[in-house]
């Protein structure tokens, strides 16, 4: 079993509340490619090429018949780890056309996650940059194909201009079925691959234009990676091709090359991370000879936004602020764009969907009467299980999804983020795993044991801090040797170590069993030495 669906009368609820529309992803390009009033406007634009909907429909055509004439066939999987670019978009429609499923990998991925990704999707296919950031991605997707026997075809950017063939029909995906897999933030050595059907999906971008004011005139800057689930969805890519808007994607984040496309672009519409959303609230401080006065709205999500800075975005970037909580898995919350200012810069946020439940519980998983607590969901666009049914203990016996992060519900029912449970560390949105960088770190002969947790950063919230142990008879690790061999083992950069603190003994957790959890939040709250 790959797929968990939604209980039955779930799903009939769903279905005749007309959330689930029963529409495809292929539908929603075919029907804006043909729509007279939308065809000729721009669908999506980066630095150097813009394509209307007629012709995205058009190159989609194509590119779809050549996946299929490279013996890609409905269902099969292929990773798309392509960066900002308008063959990114095309590439993820032509997979959908094509019905296979997109995997959503990042530039930032190497071996140790995209090996783990190929295997656990079994993916067929891997669409790669070539070389980025002078970053050989051909000598790296050699080094996964090797790895992952299913994988027959390794695509770069230039391959993937070349193919061409002739349009043809490929059928009609079941608007019910997985649509593409997204990654959970922060997935372990087995990540977690996150199914997604058409009908869940689309019902959370039509549903997020709504909230978010998405309309055919809305243009839509991508600065985060595109395929990370919030500028995908949350209205991100999608909300603009739904509402036949324009996508504008940008190869770097910060203002010195985002600002000349949103002004050159006229962009309306931006989601930042907190991180981000400092940097460019500075620059406007400071001043800017771009005009960015076409900005409306700013979102701001991935990791709590200080509240400090939330007060300060509107007035600097002349924007309205909107506060976005979401997750791959599902539930997205956001600040109404009329909300009073004291709302929009304290909290993030309610559930989107008034099909959405909620409830907080303790760590037994006990309804706790007021927060804070453990947030569990369930509702029409939140997954009931991952990819292969890994990870089953994420989701309560009744189906719910437990996200882990720990809220509180302010008096208006909006949810205000005050932290996690357990073993993620939210660097500025990226999300690392304790326990994948304890398994990598601990494979390194002068450490003993390590236990790695989250400290604060002015910048991007936290960082990582990894408490060691070294081994007996040999020096005590250093923050760049640990880096260093961590970036060996293929792990991405954001997940590298940002500070190494070497101690002698862990502390006594109190509990008999020597927990990790535990001895995380112990290390977390005492915080020897580190800094
Ligand atoms: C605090 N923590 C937040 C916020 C996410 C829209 C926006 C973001 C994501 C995303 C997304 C937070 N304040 N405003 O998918 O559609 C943390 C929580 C959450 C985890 C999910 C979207 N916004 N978080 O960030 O799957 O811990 O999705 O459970 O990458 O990010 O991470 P991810």
């Amino acid at each position: 079993m790959t797929f968990t669906s939604w209980p039955p009368e779930l799903a009939e609820l769903y279905r005749d509340r007309g959330l689930w529309r029963a529409e495809t992803f292929d539908d929603v390009l075919a029907a804006r490619a043909g729509d007279p009033d939308l065809a000729d406007r721009v669908a999506v634009v980066d630095a150097e090429r813009s394509l209307t909907y007629r012709e995205l429909d058009g190159r989609v055509g194509r590119l779809a018949a050549a996946f299929a004439d490279l013996g890609i066939v409905p269902g099969e999987r292929v990773i798309v780890q392509l960066p900002n670019v308008v063959a990114y978009v095309e590439t993820v429609f032509a997979l959908f056309r094509a019905r296979a499923l997109p995997v959503f990998g990042l530039p930032a991925h190497r071996e140790a996650e995209l090996v783990g990704i190929a295997q656990e999707s079994e993916a067929v296919a891997m669409i790669h940059p070539g070389v980025l950031h002078g970053y050989d991605h051909a000598g790296l997707a050699r080094t996964v194909a090797e790895q992952a026997p299913t994988l027959r075809h390794v695509i770069d950017l230039d391959e993937l201009a070349a193919l061409d063939a002739a349009p043809r029909d490929h059928g009609r995906s079941d608007p019910s079925e997985v649509a593409f897999l997204q990654l959970s933030g922060g997935s372990t050595g087995t990540p977690k691959l996150i199914p997604r059907t058409h009908d869940d999906y689309l019902y959370s971008v039509w549903r997020s234009n709504e909230v978010c004011g998405v309309t055919a005139d809305t243009v839509y800057l991508v600065v985060l990676p595109a395929s990370h689930n919030f500028p995908m969805s949350s209205p991100g890519i999608l909300g603009a091709v739904y509402a036949g808007g324009s996508t504008v994607l940008s190869p770097s984040p910060t203002p010195s090359v985002a600002w000349p496309l949103v002004e050159r672009e006229r962009v309306t519409m931006v989601g930042l991370v907190p991180p981000l959303a400092r940097l460019w609230t500075e620059t406007a401080e400071s001043g800017t000879e771009h005009d960015i006065s076409s900005l409306e709205t700013i979102q701001v999500g991935g990791a709590r936004c200080p509240d400090e800075l939330a007060r300060r975005i509107g007035p600097a970037l002349g924007v309205t602020l909107q506060q976005v909580f979401g997750m791959a898995e599902g539930l997205v919350c956001y600040t109404d764009l009329d909300a009073p200012i004291e709302v929009v810069t304290t909290t993030q946020g309610r559930p989107m969907s008034e099909y959405d439940q909620i409830r907080l519980v303790d760590e037994d998983g006990v309804p706790v009467e007021s927060g804070p607590g453990l947030l569990e969901v369930q509702g029409p666009y939140t997954i009931r299980g991952y990819w292969n049914g890994v990870a089953a203990t994420s989701f309560a016996a009744d189906g719910w999804y437990r996200t882990g992060d720990v809220v509180e519900l302010a008096d208006g029912g909006e949810l205000i983020v005050r932290g996690r449970s357990g073993d993620r560390i939210n660097r500025g949105g990226e999300k690392v795993s304790a326990e994948q960088l304890e398994e990598h770190l601990l494979e390194h002969s002068a450490v003993r044991d390590v236990i790695v947790v989250a400290i604060d950063d002015e910048y991007l919230g936290e960082r990582t801090c990894a408490y060691v142990i070294a081994a007996d008879g040999e020096p005590a690790p250093k923050l760049p040797t640990l880096r260093a061999f961590a970036r060996g083992r293929g792990l991405a950069e954001w997940k590298l170590p940002d500070s190494v603190v070497v101690i002698d003994a862990f502390p006594e957790t109190g509990v008999g069993k020597v927990s990790r959890r535990r001895l995380r939040e112990t290390l977390a709250a005492t915080r020897p030495g580190a800094n």
